[in-house]
C-alpha cells in the first residue's frame, strides 16, 4: 500500500492523479499546509523540504520507501507500473523533457504568479508583471505543442499530462480572472483541458483530499 501526503494544492494532485490513473492502491494522509501541518516533526520524516506531495511505498523492496518532489514521485510510480513513461528510445525523453518543464517552469511560475496576484498583501505590480509575462510566455509554449501533438509528450497521455494539467486547470479558473493578461487565445490548451478533464481518474484525482 502506497501512503500519500498531500493537500488540496495542483502539486499534490499531480500524484493522486497519478495514483488513480495507475490504478494503485493508495491511503491518504491530508497535510493542512495552512495550519503549517509541513512543517511536524512526523511529516519531516518523508517530506524534508516542509512541502507536499510525498509518498511512502510499504510495498517497496526492502521496505518502506519514502519519496518527496513530485516530479520523482510521478517518475517512481510510472516505472512502478511500467505505464505512463516509456521505459527507453526519444519517446521517454519527450515524457522527460515535458515533465521537467512543468517542475522547472510552469509550476514555480505559476505558484509566484497565484502569490503575487492573489495571496500577497501589497501585490506588488512590477513582480505581478514579471510573473504574468512569463506565464503568458509558457502558456504559448505549451499551446504550440498541443496545437500540433494530442498530448503534451506526442500522440500518448503521460505523467507529462499529469504533471500540468491541476496547475493549467487553476490557471484557466481563478488564475485567469486575476491576471487576465497571462491568458490568451489558446485553442490547443482549451482543447487538451478539456480532454484530459473528461478522464474519470483524474476526476477522482481531483478531488483528494477530501477535507
Ligand atoms: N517542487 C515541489 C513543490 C511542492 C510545493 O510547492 N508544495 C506546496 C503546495 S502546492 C507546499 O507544500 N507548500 C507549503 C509551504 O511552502 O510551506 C514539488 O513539485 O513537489
Amino acid at each position: 500500500m502506497i501512503t500519500l501526503y498531500t493537500w488540496t494544492t495542483p502539486n499534490g494532485r499531480k500524484v493522486s492523479i497519478a495514483l488513480e490513473e495507475l490504478g494503485l492502491d493508495y491511503e491518504v494522509k491530508a497535510v493542512n499546509i495552512g495550519k503549517d501541518e509541513q512543517f511536524d516533526p512526523e511529516f519531516l520524516k518523508v517530506g524534508p523540504n516542509n512541502k507536499i506531495p510525498a509518498i511512502v511505498d510499504g510495498d517497496a523492496p526492502g521496505g518502506g520507501l519514502p519519496i518527496f518532489e513530485s516530479g520523482a514521485i510521478l517518475v517512481y510510480l510510472a516505472e512502478k507500473t511500467g505505464k505512463l513513461l516509456p521505459a527507453s528510445g526519444p519517446e521517454r525523453y519527450k515524457v522527460l523533457e515535458w515533465t521537467f518543464w512543468q517542475m522547472g517552469g510552469l509550476g514555480p511560475m505559476l505558484g509566484q504568479l497565484g502569490y503575487f496576484a492573489v495571496r500577497s498583501k501589497d501585490k506588488p505590480p512590477e513582480a505581478v508583471e514579471r510573473f504574468t509575462t512569463e506565464a503568458a510566455r509558457l502558456f504559448g509554449v505549451m499551446d504550440r505543442q498541443l496545437r500540433a501533438n494530442p498530448y503534451l509528450a506526442g500522440a500518448d497521455y503521460s505523467i507529462a499530462d499529469i504533471a500540468c494539467y491541476p496547475w493549467v486547470f487553476a490557471a484557466s479558473t481563478l488564475l485567469r480572472q486575476v491576471a487576465p493578461d497571462a491568458w490568451g487565445d489558446f485553442p490547443g490548451i482549451e482543447r487538451w483541458l478539456a480532454a484530459v478533464g473528461e478522464r474519470p481518474a483524474v476526476k477522482r484525482g481531483m478531488a483528494v483530499p477530501q477535507v
